[in-house]
C-alpha cells in the first residue's frame, strides 16, 4: 500500500479499539519511538489483518500527539489523538470510573458524572470518524470493547456500506445494574448498529437482549442464545442484528511450546530455588484491580495461617500485581489496603529472609510470566467478576507435565469452561479457604486428572477459534 493511500478507504479489515498495538514513547530528549504492546487480541487478530489489507484505529497512549497514519508490515496503524482533558473524562472517568465498576456488578460505586458522558460522545466519534475515513467500500469493522460502545451506530450512520462487529471483552452486567446507567438506551442505540453484537457468555447477550426490547422497542428472538452457535436476533429496520456468545481465549499453543523451553524450565526451578524451595508455592497474577479479588485470596491466606492449617514454612505466595489505572482514585485506594494486608501478613508469619508474600507491583516479561506459571503449584484467580479472565488459561497451557492446581473464582467467565479446577464462590472465605487447602493438599494423581482435562478444553479452544467463530458469524470470509 504506497503512503498517499493510507487512510483514504484503503483498508477490506478494520480493528477498532482504544489502544493501538503499538505504544507511542517519549524520550526525556522530545524523541518519539514505536515499541510494540503484544497482547492476545494482537496475536488473534494479525493473521487477518496483514492477509488482506488490514489497518487498525487506536490511541497511542500518549495524550496530545498528532501523528499521521503509517503502515506498518502490511498493516495501516490509524493513530486517534486524545487530548489530555479526553483521557481525563473519556478514559480514566466514564470507561473506568463509570462503565467498569457498573459492569463489574457494581463491586466500587460508577461515578455519573454528565461531563465524562459528553467526553464519551465525542471521542467515540472521533474514532468511528477515523474508522469511516480508513475503511474501503463494504469492508469489514471489529469495533472492541466498552470505551467504543457507541461507534458501531455512529460508524453506520457515516458508512451504511460497511460490515461491523462489535465485541465486549468485559461483562454485560444484569439489567438491574445496567438500568442505573442515565445514558442505558444511548449505550444500547449505539450497540445495535453492529450486524453482530458479541459477549464471552450467553448470559451477557441475553442480557442485551432483554434492555433492546425494553429500552429501544425491538422484537429480539426467544430462543436461548448458545455459545458460538443459536445467535439471538432483532430487526432493526432493514438489518438483521445477530447477538452471541464467543468466549475469548489465548495463543495456547504457543504458549504451550514457550513453557516447554529450556528457558523457562530453568528460570522456573530458578524461581522456586529462589523462594527457599517451600513444599508449595501459591501464585496470582492480575493487573492490580479491585475486580480481580486479590484482597479476598489474602485474607484467605492470613486465616489459613493464623488457624494453623497452612504451615507459613511450607508455603509461598508470590503476587504479581501489574500496575494498572492508576490515577483512578477507586484504584489508590485499593491498593493501599492490599498492600496493607501483605505488610500485615508478612509482619506476622515471616522469618527473616522468608516472607510468606512476595508482592511485585511490577510487570514482566512473557518468558518471565511462563516460568512463574510454570514453578507454581497452586494458582489463585479469584476475581468477584471477569469477563473471561485469560490468566487462569494461560496457566493451564504452561502446564504440560501435568502438574499444578487452579483455584477459579465461579464468577469469571473462564468458570464455565474450566470445570476441573477447584471453583470458588469468591465472596464466601470458608470456601476460598478450604478450596486452597484442597489445593495445596492435592493428591498427584487426581492433580494430573484434572489438568489433563483443563488442559484438552483450553488447547483446543484457542483465540484463532474465538476470531474465526466471531467473524464467520459475522459473515465475513475467514478461510485467508
Ligand atoms: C479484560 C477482561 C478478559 C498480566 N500481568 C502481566 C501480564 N499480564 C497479562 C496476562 C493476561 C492479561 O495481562 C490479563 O488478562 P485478563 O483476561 O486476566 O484480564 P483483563 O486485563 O482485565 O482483561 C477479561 C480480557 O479482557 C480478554 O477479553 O479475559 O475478563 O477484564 O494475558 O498474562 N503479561 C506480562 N507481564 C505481566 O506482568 N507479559
Amino acid at each position: 500500500m504506497s503512503e498517499q493511500e493510507i487512510g483514504n478507504g484503503s483498508a477490506d479489515f478494520v480493528v477498532v479499539a482504544n489502544r493501538l498495538p503499538v505504544d507511542l514513547e517519549r524520550g526525556p530528549d522530545g524523541s518519539q519511538r514505536w515499541t510494540a504492546s503484544p497482547g492476545g487480541l494482537v496475536s488473534a487478530l494479525e493473521p487477518f489483518l496483514r492477509s488482506r489489507k488490514g489497518a487498525w484505529v487506536g490511541w497511542p497512549g500518549v495524550p496530545g500527539v498528532e501523528v499521521d497514519p503509517f503502515s506498518d508490515e502490511g498493516m495501516v496503524l490509524y493513530p486517534v489523538t486524545l487530548t489530555a482533558d479526553d483521557v481525563r473524562d473519556y478514559y480514566e472517568g466514564f470507561s473506568n470510573a463509570t462503565l467498569w465498576p457498573l459492569y463489574h456488578d457494581v463491586v466500587e460505586r460508577p461515578v455519573f458524572d454528565r461531563g465524562w458522558w459528553e467526553s464519551y460522545v465525542k471521542v467515540n466519534r472521533r474514532f468511528a470518524e477515523a474508522a469511516a475515513d480508513v475503511a474501503a467500500g463494504g469492508a469489514t469493522v471489529w469495533v472492541q470493547d466498552y470505551q467504543l460502545q457507541l461507534v458501531p451506530s455512529m460508524l453506520r450512520e457515516l458508512r451504511p456500506d460497511l460490515r461491523i462487529g462489535f465485541f465486549l471483552h468485559i461483562p454485560f452486567p444484569p439489567v438491574e445494574l445496567f438500568m442505573q446507567l442515565p445514558w442505558r438506551a444511548e449505550i444500547v442505540r449505539g450497540l445495535i448498529g453492529a450486524d453482530l453484537v458479541g459477549f464471552h457468555r450467553p448470559g451477557g447477550a441475553q442480557n442485551f437482549l432483554w434492555l433492546a426490547r425494553t429500552l429501544v422497542g425491538l422484537e429480539p428472538s426467544r430462543g436461548a442464545v448458545g455459545v458460538r452457535s443459536r445467535p439471538g436476533m432483532m430487526q432493526v429496520g432493514n438489518r438483521t442484528v445477530r447477538v452471541g456468545a464467543f468466549p475469548i481465549s489465548i495463543d495456547s499453543a504457543g504458549l504451550d511450546g514457550l513453557a516447554r523451553t529450556k528457558q523457562v524450565s530453568e528460570r522456573a526451578a530458578q524461581i522456586r530455588h529462589d523462594l527457599g524451595n517451600p513444599k508449595t508455592v501459591l501464585l496470582g497474577v492480575d493487573r492490580l484491580d479491585y475486580t480481580k479479588g486479590i484482597d479476598l485470596r489474602l485474607q484467605a491466606l492470613h486465616e489459613l495461617l493464623q488457624e494453623g492449617r497452612v504451615k507459613p514454612e511450607d508455603v509461598t505466595f508470590v503476587q504479581l500485581a501489574t500496575p494498572s489505572r492508576e490515577r483512578v482514585e477507586h484504584y489508590q485506594r485499593m491498593r493501599s489496603d492490599i498492600e496493607q494486608m501483605v505488610g500485615r501478613i508478612n509482619g506476622e508469619f515471616s522469618r527473616v529472609g522468608h516472607p510468606v508474600v512476595h508482592y511485585l507491583h511490577q510487570s514482566v516479561s512473557r518468558t518471565e510470566l511462563a516460568s512463574f506459571y510454570s514453578a507454581a503449584d497452586v494458582m489463585v484467580v479469584t476475581p468477584l467478576r471477569d469477563g473471561m479472565n485469560l490468566v487462569c488459561k494461560e496457566y493451564v497451557a504452561c502446564r504440560h507435565d501435568l502438574g499444578g492446581a487452579l483455584v477459579l473464582s465461579e464468577f469469571a467467565g473462564a468458570a464455565a469452561e474450566l470445570t476441573s479446577a477447584f471453583l470458588v464462590n469468591p465472596h464466601d472465605l470458608d470456601g476460598v479457604k478450604n478450596a486452597l487447602e484442597a489445593a495445596i493438599t492435592l493428591d498427584p494423581a487426581e492433580g494430573r486428572r484434572r489438568m489433563r482435562a483443563l488442559r484438552r478444553q483450553v488447547l483446543t479452544h484457542d483465540v484463532d477459534r474465538w476470531a474465526r467463530s466471531f467473524l464467520e458469524a459475522l459473515g465475513t470470509e475467514t478461510t485467508s
